[in-house]
């Protein structure tokens, strides 16, 4: 069985790094990144809530084909809206793992890895999460990774313990 691997955190929580170290373990392993699927397919869209969610269905649906393609699929998304990442669990069934990236704000913050957060914080950037955007936190994901206590190693072998390759 190929699952979907779903990674959902504020931006600077780590997603993508994960993702980038998941892949090579899994077999027919594929990324999805939001930011990266920004610049294509979903290039017409904003951040307002409703396009997030348009996003989020994207990425499902183009999830799901991915797994009927035979391929372990990551996404990697901020994905902040609840109804979105529930949407995508009943679209792709029992291959749903919901990954919480979890990083405290202030922590992404410093991090800052493309000074997204100062401009959004000087208003340069509008409606960005976290800030003046919500990120609905998941209540019941498969899996936490705390990326300001753990090692990436320790993420990465914590969403393994989830994958049947
Ligand atoms: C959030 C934003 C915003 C706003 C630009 N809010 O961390 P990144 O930089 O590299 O990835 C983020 C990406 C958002 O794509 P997602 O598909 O993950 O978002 S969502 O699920 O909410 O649709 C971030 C950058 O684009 N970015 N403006 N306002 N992130």
């Amino acid at each position: 069985m190929k699952q979907l691997i779903w990674l959902t955190g504020l931006s600077g929580s780590g997603k993508t790094s994960i993702a980038n170290a998941l892949k090579p373990l899994l077999a027919n392993g594929y990324i999805l990144d939001g930011d990266v699927l920004r610049k294509g397919i979903n290039q017409d869209l904003q951040f307002s809530e409703e396009d997030r969610i348009e996003a989020g269905r994207r990425m499902g649906e183009i999830a799901k084909i991915l797994l009927d393609a035979n391929h372990h699929v990551i996404v990697a998304s901020i994905s902040p809206y609840r109804a979105t990442r529930n949407k995508v669990r009943s679209l792709v069934g029992e291959s749903f793992i919901e990954v919480y990236v979890q990083c405290p704000l202030e922590v992404c913050e410093q991090r800052d890895p493309k000074g997204l957060y100062r401009k959004a914080r000087s208003g340069e950037i509008k409606h960005f999460t976290g800030i003046d955007s919500p990120y609905e936190e998941p209540l019941d994901p498969d899996v936490i990774v705390e990326t300001n206590k753990l090692s990436l190693g320790r993420c990465v072998a914590k969403i393994m313990e989830l994958v049947v390759n």
